[in-house]
C-alpha cells in the first residue's frame, strides 16, 4: 500500500480483535487506517509531542493508548440513536516528532497538517495530542484552509497565554502564540472552564486586553453548559468563516480526569464536556478539532484516556447529526 502522505506516518498501532458479535461494531473495527483512496469525512491524526509540557508529561503516548482502547467501545450512541459507522472516520497516522527539538516538532505538525489541508481539504482534521503546545502549529495549518477569519473555542482550566520569554513555546503558550502570530484575533476566541488558582492576574488582564471571552468552571456549574454554549456560539458566529475546537482534558475535575497533565479540584464534569462537544460537532462552522494533555502515565485504569475517547465519540455524534440534517 502506498503511503497517503509524505509528512504523516502511518498509524504506529493497529488494534485488531479476533472475536466479533455479528450485531455489534467496535470502534477499532470502524476507525481503521486510511488507504488514501476511499472517500472519507474525518481523519484522525496523532501529534505525539509532550516535551513541550512545563511539568513532565507522558501525553506523547495518548494516540496509541486511544487506539488500544478502541476495541472496548461500540459505535452506537444510545441517547441519540445514532450509529457512528454512518460517518467515514479513518486513522491517518502520526506526525513524526524530532527527538529533542520542540520548535522543529511544531514545524512538523504545521507541515503535516498543511499537507493534509492542501491534498485533502475535504477531510476534517481531528488531531490527538500530545500536550497543548501542538494547538499552535495545528491552528496555523488550519488557518490556511480559509479565506476569512477563523475562531477558536477552548476548554481548559488555564488561559494558555503565558509569555514566550520564560522558556516557551510550551503547553502554557499556544493561545499567546496564535495571537502574536496574527493567526487569531482575541474577539474570535472563547475559553470555557477557566479555574481558580491555576492562572494569574497578569494573564487575565492580557486576555481582557485582547478581547477574549472566558467562562469559568464555576459559571458553567451555576448557569449550565447549554446557556454557556449558546452565548459562545453567538459570539463566535459574528465575524468568522470557520471555528477550531480545542479540548484540554485538564478542564475536567480531577475525579473525572486523574490522568490530566495538570489536575484541578472542582473542575467541569464529564457530562458538561460531552454535551458541549456534541453541540459543537453539530455546528456547521466547526471545521477542526483537537484533544490534548491526557497523560496515560499518570492515569488510573485508563479512565482519562477513556474519557478522551468519549469526548471524541460525542463530538463525532454531533457531526453525524450535522450530516443527517443535511
Ligand atoms: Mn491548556
Amino acid at each position: 500500500m502506498e503511503r497517503p502522505f509524505k509528512k504523516i506516518n502511518p498509524p504506529e498501532i493497529i488494534r485488531r480483535s479476533n472475536w466479533r458479535d455479528r450485531f455489534e461494531t467496535k470502534v477499532n473495527q470502524w476507525i481503521t487506517p486510511w488507504d488514501g483512496v476511499e472517500p472519507i469525512e474525518i481523519g484522525i491524526i496523532g501529534a505525539p509531542l509532550s516535551k513541550a509540557a512545563i511539568s513532565f508529561s507522558g501525553a506523547f503516548g495518548t494516540p496509541n493508548q486511544l487506539r488500544l482502547l478502541f476495541p472496548t467501545l461500540t459505535t452506537y450512541n444510545l441517547d441519540e440513536d445514532i450509529d457512528l459507522t454512518s460517518l467515514a472516520v479513518r486513522d491517518l497516522g502520526d506526525i513524526p516528532m524530532h527527538i529533542t527539538d520542540v520548535v522543529q516538532s511544531h514545524q512538523n505538525i504545521e507541515d503535516g497538517l498543511t499537507e493534509l489541508a492542501v491534498e485533502h481539504p475535504e477531510i476534517f482534521p481531528m488531531v490527538i495530542g500530545g500536550d497543548h503546545s501542538i494547538t499552535c502549529p495545528s491552528v496555523k495549518a488550519f488557518r490556511k484552509r480559509f479565506q476569512g477569519k477563523i475562531g477558536l473555542i477552548q476548554f481548559d482550566s488555564h488561559f494558555d497565554v503565558r509569555n514566550l520569554e520564560d522558556g516557551g513555546p510550551s503547553n502554557g503558550t499556544p493561545i499567546r502564540g496564535l495571537l502574536e502570530s496574527g493567526t487569531l484575533e482575541g474577539q474570535n476566541i472563547v475559553q470555557i472552564g477557566l479555574h481558580n488558582f491555576t492562572n494569574s492576574k497578569a494573564y487575565r488582564d492580557y486576555v481582557d486586553e485582547k478581547g477574549i471571552t472566558f467562562f469559568t468552571s464555576r459559571e458553567v456549574h451555576r448557569r449550565g453548559i447549554e446557556a454557556i454554549m449558546e452565548e459562545a456560539i453567538s459570539i463566535l458566529s459574528k465575524d468568522t468563516e470557520a471555528i477550531y475546537v480545542t479540548v484540554d482534558i485538564d478542564v475536567l475535575d480531577q475525579a473525572y480526569a486523574p490522568g490530566a497533565a495538570a489536575v484541578v479540584a472542582a473542575g467541569m464534569s464529564s457530562w458538561d464536556l460531552m454535551e458541549a462537544v456534541t453541540i459543537l460537532g453539530e455546528w456547521d462552522k466547526v471545521r477542526g478539532f483537537d484533544l490534548v494533555c491526557v497523560d496515560p502515565m499518570q492515569d488510573i485504569r485508563q479512565s482519562t484516556v477513556r474519557t478522551a475517547a468519549y469526548v471524541m465519540l460525542h463530538f463525532l455524534t454531533g457531526y453525524a447529526k450535522r450530516k443527517n440534517r443535511g
